[in-house]
């Protein structure tokens, strides 16, 4: 099972900022592909939702320093 969503995030300046929300939520079982744009504070995420949760792709963006703003 495969489910995109768009997140909008906060608290991202720079393009490390990117590569770390990226290489974190990589490293969720069950996070298929991410992809964060900095200049729309967006990350596109696939996931397989019998796997992983919104829950915790929060979690792990807001243990990061981010703040989630929710789900488009
Ligand atoms: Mo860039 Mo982001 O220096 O938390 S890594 S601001």
């Amino acid at each position: 099972e495969k489910r995109d969503a768009i997140i909008k995030i906060g608290g991202m300046t720079c393009a490390s900022c990117v590569k770390t929300i990226e290489t974190a939520l990589r490293e969720l079982p069950g996070v298929l592909d991410v992809k964060v744009n900095l200049a729309t504070e967006k990350a596109t995420v696939s996931y397989d939702p019998t796997l992983v949760d919104m829950e915790e792709i929060q979690k792990i963006i807001e243990e990061f320093g981010y703040q989630f703003l929710g789900v488009e």
